[in-house]
């Protein structure tokens, strides 16, 4: 999908300059390959339209490369991109208030271009609003269908001007980034707490600065909730109860479990600390309350990545292999682990049960193909939800500090039907 995006930047602007593919790579390769020793090319510069200055109103800014087949990133927090860290370039970008937007652009067998930076600054637009958006990071396709989600709803809103933030999973780096959102100073903070603990210091200065905080997906740690406006997003403690309650229902159906003996469960956790992780983990625990047979003979995190759902899978197997039921809390780490599970020679879906969180794409199809069971939902697509909460917060409207995203849940009965309109 990026790759595809890249491909149509390109060719948007060989259209637009009304020359030949062919033509432009020899202009790409003549204009940036005086290359490296070892004679790979380099990819061109990416230009900025309208050019860096100053203006008396909102722009929609376009970034692009004379290279073929080339991908842009790009940073608008004063961070550098590369060619695995920034927004992946889509679409121009509204540009309402004074920002430098600094992109790279990059293709597979290429040396990357140098980074151009654009420093634009606008005058005269006084309703705008900055908001500052904290990240956590890229750790799942749940996480990159959220930051999508909110990039374009705000981008799609030329009275909002997005800063975003990505941490790369370092809570210092979230930190940082709420301080120089702080200092600059935005308008308004929208933040994903990567962890619970550990940010009641940085909210209380914006709150002293007068900045109102707005969470989204992930929230702080109860005794540091006053400090932020309101947290938009899922019920994490009902998605581990919906997990267990239709895994109750399910094993009765299957004849798999007939209320004594003992049911051999393990769990995949998310980020250690993290809201999901620790209401994820406490919703099932309730609902398994009422099951004493049911036990969880392995439980380690997986850090919601797919591939450290594998390693650990495979691990879990290498050290029982009578492993009845996988309850991972998030797709990405039980797809990994299916993996780990067919490595072992097993049927995942048959001989093992497997649950996770989300319901991305994959895994319904993975459920269609028999290979995963269930996926309890959680919506990544917050985006118009924090464009409302914002909004009402510039007009001075109060807004409920809990905002729920609604969800449902896939198996075998419905994850079919579902795939052809799944956003993410
Ligand atoms: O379930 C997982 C992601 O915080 C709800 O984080 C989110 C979780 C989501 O990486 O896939």
């Amino acid at each position: 999908m990026e790759t595809l995006r890249g491909k149509i930047i390109s060719k948007a602007f060989v259209i637009a300059l009304g020359i030949s593919a062919a033509a432009l790579v020899m202009l790409g390769g003549c204009a940036n390959t005086s290359g490296d020793d070892s004679g790979q090319k380099t990819v061109a510069a990416p230009s900025f339209s309208p050019a860096s200055g100053s203006y008396d109103s909102a722009q929609k800014v376009s970034i692009a490369t004379a290279t073929e087949a080339a991908s842009i990133r790009y940073t608008n927090d004063g961070t550098e991109p590369t060619d695995s860290y920034g927004t992946l370039y889509s679409e121009p970008l509204s540009v309402g208030a004074t920002e430098t937007i600094k992109a790279i652009a990059y293709r597979s067998g290429w040396t990357s271009s140098i980074v151009s930076s654009s420093t634009f600054t606008i005058a005269g637009v006084t309703n705008n609003w900055v908001v500052g958006f904290s990240q956590i990071g890229s750790e799942s396709d749940w996480r990159d269908a959220d930051t999508r989600s909110i990039q374009n709803a705000f981008n799609a809103d030329t009275s909002f001007t997005l800063l975003y933030s990505d941490a790369q999973q370092k809570q210092e780096n979230q930190i940082a980034a709420l301080r120089s959102f702080i200092a600059r100073p935005v308008d308004c903070i929208i933040f994903t707490a990567i962890v619970e603990a550990g940010f009641g210091t940085v909210l209380q200065e914006a709150k002293t600065a007068g900045i109102p905080v707005i969470m989204v997906d992930r929230d702080v740690q109860s005794s540091d909730q006053s400090l932020r406006k309101a947290i938009i997003g899922s019920n994490f403690e009902k998605e581990g109860e919906k997990a267990a309650t239709w895994l109750a229902s399910y094993l009765t159906t299957k004849g798999i479990d007939d209320g004594s003996t003992t049911v051999n469960i393990v769990e995949l956790q998310g980020t250690a600390g993290s809201a999901p992780t620790i209401d994820r983990k406490a919703g099932f625990a309730t609902i398994m309350a009422a099951h004493s047979n049911w036990k969880i003979t392995q439980s380690e995190t997986g850090n919601f990545t797919s591939s450290d759902g594998k390693t650990v899978m495979a691990k879990f197997l290498a050290n029982d292999r009578a492993i009845q039921v996988l309850y991972a809390h998030n797709d990405g780490m039980a797809l990994g682990a299916i993996q780990a599970i067919k490595d072992a020679g097993l049927k995942p879906g048959t001989d093992i049960t497997i649950i996770g969180v989300d319901s991305i794409k994959t895994a319904l199809q993975a459920i269609v193909a028999g290979e995963m069971n269930c996926s309890v939902e959680c919506s990544p697509l917050i985006g118009p939800q924090a464009v409302t909460a914002v909004t009402a917060l510039r007009n001075g409207t109060s807004i409920s500090t809990r905002i729920w995203t609604n969800e449902g849940i896939f198996d075998a009965t419905n994850a079919a039907a579902a795939l052809p309109t799944r956003e993410y």
